[in-house]
């Protein structure tokens, strides 16, 4: 399934964008979870236009930069709201190369584990250091009583989740680490 489709489906729904923008938006908090590259974005708007999802008008930015500022249309609208609404089967595919090495411990020395475990813990922990910043920074400008309405509610709700992932994947790696003592 092309899942980019719709997220620029998404980030079009949100407001009219030229093409650096949706590629702007891949650079932000999207692209920490859902990443894509120009080289699949350009693309990706072109068979959108053709298929009648999206449409654009040719402004002019600065001096006479011509720029497609891409919009939903009526039918792209409609292929969003029911893709959001549609159940996806649980993805088994979230490839972890740590879980993988994981996988094959039993071929390594039992000091070489517990140092691949222990760096593992610090980039983790630093993760979760960092998610915990960018929560905090979206209370900051947002309030911490975050609601359904609120611009920001979805992202909050990646945030937690993130958040909780790591917590959980840290609690883990430490307790495998006391397992190897
Ligand atoms: C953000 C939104 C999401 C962010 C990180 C994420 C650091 C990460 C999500 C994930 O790992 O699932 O703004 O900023």
């Amino acid at each position: 399934m092309r899942v980019l489709k719709y997220a620029i489906l998404g980030l079009l729904e949100q407001e009219k964008q030229t093409g650096y923008d949706i590629a702007a938006a891949f650079k932000g908090a999207l692209g920490q979870f859902w990443s894509a590259k120009h080289s699949q974005i350009y693309p990706e708007l072109k068979k959108l236009v053709a298929e009648g999802l999206i449409e654009f008008e040719t402004v002019i930015q600065g001096e006479k930069l011509e720029k497609k500022l891409y919009s939903l249309t009526v039918t792209g609208e409609a292929e969003l709201k029911e893709w959001m609404q549609r159940l996806e089967a649980v993805d088994v595919s979230h490839k972890d190369e740590f879980m993988l090495k994981t996988f094959f411990l039993s071929s390594m020395k039992k000091e070489e584990a517990k140092e691949l475990f222990s760096n593992q813990l610090v980039s983790r922990k630093r993760k979760l250091d960092e998610l915990m910043r960018t929560l905090a920074e979206l209370e900051t400008e947002f309030g911490s009583n975050m609601h359904f309405s609120s611009s920001e509610f979805g992202h909050y709700l990646v945030l937690t989740r993130a958040i909780e992932r790591e917590k959980g994947y840290i609690q883990w790696l430490e307790h495998s680490l006391q397992f190897m003592e």
